[in-house]
């Protein structure tokens, strides 16, 4: 008898992505009950919206867009940054851009990147992006040098990340992939690291950081960090925003990102409604236990257009600036695909019209909207000079690869026909 080789089957790197954000939802959604039912209300929305419209899936597959999220996590250091970015290869997701939105009109003290896939295959396979933001410390701005040193002790001693799972994603990331079982536990995991703690909040510690910054409390507050929200993808989102209004869930005041408009939608439009308090457990200074509940987490729900060119953002961002955008957007934009194209503002496969390139990122002054108005207390504007050397170089530095450039991923993926 020959002898028997018991293997699992391969698993690639794209199939390890999409079984992590399956996961992750699953989580997501026994933590955040309003997540399942703006999914449920999402998946009304594009059905009915295929079957009303028959160039519906221009912008993507249904296939595509129903499994679509983007995730958003935080943390606080340099290392552990770079730990993320070794987590999130072994899934095919690489950095993106940098987002600084300490910049924003509403300052937020965090320097940001979105991990994604990058080639129009592996987008096309699975499109799961994760916007990762670090607190910043060493801006003086915000934190002062006292306030900093106790913040960055307290970060040092915690660990995000079994140093296991992050040796096991750099394996797996120089393999393309792992066999069945690994891939189960791997995933597994790594979807455990995000999850809500039980652990029990100090609750000085947390109200002395709340003062500085609520999302600095949300990061350097506990010793661990979660996911803070996961955002379905949906085809019309003010019809989504009208039936969430519908079922008495409180939505933002506004859709943030480009006005509603009878050309091709650009770009990313985004709202969210503010999540119910969570219940959490809070050690006073006497070392007794409490239950009390935090406000940290919200449901998001966003809808994707067009990808802009350089030329076209600069025309995005003058339209932005105007005190009523919806009023003026004519002014700043055609009406159609084909003028899109030909006047070279946005990008299009091999310069078809009929072939949008989806925008796979997002914008610093929604993303700031988004973190501000979920919070219960707003930070004080930033005023002072910015020493802390933080920046796009740096970021790829400290986690030890490159961070792509956006526009150079779009010019690259508009010379291919569409996938
Ligand atoms: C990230 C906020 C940015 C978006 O969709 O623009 C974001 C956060 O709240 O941590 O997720
Ligand atoms: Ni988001």
């Amino acid at each position: 008898m020959g002898r028997c080789v018991v293997s699992t089957p391969h698993v690639e790197t794209w199939e390890l992505r999409a079984r992590f954000a399956a996961a992750l939802s699953t989580m997501y959604g026994t933590e955040v009950p309003a997540y399942t039912t703006l999914v449920e209300v999402s998946e009304a929305v594009n059905r009915d919206f295929v079957a009303n419209h028959p160039h519906a899936q221009r912008l993507g597959s249904i296939e595509r867009v129903t499994a679509e999220r983007h995730g958003a996590i935080r943390v606080g250091t340099p290392s552990e940054l770079s730990d993320v970015a070794d987590l999130f290869a072994a899934f095919g997701m690489h950095p993106v851009g940098f987002y600084d939105l300490r910049e924003a009109a509403s300052p937020v003290p965090v320097v940001s990147t979105a991990f994604r896939p990058v080639d129009a295959t592996e987008l096309a396979r699975n499109p799961f992006r994760v916007f990762t933001s670090m607190l910043a410390t060493r801006d003086g701005r915000f934190f002062d040098t006292d306030l900093r040193a106790r913040v960055d002790e307290f970060l040092s001693k915690r660990v995000l990340f079994d140093p296991q799972l992050i040796a096991d994603a750099r394996r797996i990331t120089a393999d393309g992939g792992c066999d069945g079982d690994a891939a189960q536990s791997f995933v597994a995991r790594a979807v455990s690291a995000f999850a809500l703690s039980r652990e029990p909040v100090d609750q000085a510690w947390y109200a002395e950081l709340t003062a500085v910054s609520a999302v600095a409390a949300d990061i350097a507050g506990v010793t661990t960090t979660h996911i803070n929200h996961l955002t379905p993808r949906v085809l019309d989102i003010d019809d989504l925003y009208r039936r969430m209004s519908r079922r008495g869930i409180t939505m933002i005041d506004a859709i943030q990102g480009p006005p509603r408009w009878v050309g091709p939608d650009v770009l990313l439009r985004q709202t969210s409604f503010r999540a119910l308090a969570e219940p959490r457990r809070f050690r006073e200074a006497n070392g007794t236990i409490t239950d009390g509940t935090l406000r940290v987490r919200f449901g998001e729900v966003e809808a994707r257009g067009v990808a802009l060119t350089r030329k076209g953002r600069e025309r995005y961002d003058a339209a932005m600036a105007s005190s009523d955008p919806a009023a003026v957007w004519g002014e700043y934009f055609p009406t159609s695909d084909d003028e899109m194209a030909s006047t070279g503002l946005a990008y299009y496969h091999r310069g078809d019209p009929k072939a949008p390139v989806v925008y796979e990122d997002f914008l610093p002054a929604s993303a700031a909207g988004i973190f501000r108005s979920n919070l219960d207390a707003d930070t004080e504007a930033a005023t002072g000079t910015d020493e802390s050397g933080y920046h796009i170089e740096w970021m790829a530095g400290v986690i030890g690869r490159p961070v792509h450039d956006p526009y150079d991923l779009y010019d690259a993926t508009a010379r291919e026909a569409n996938a």
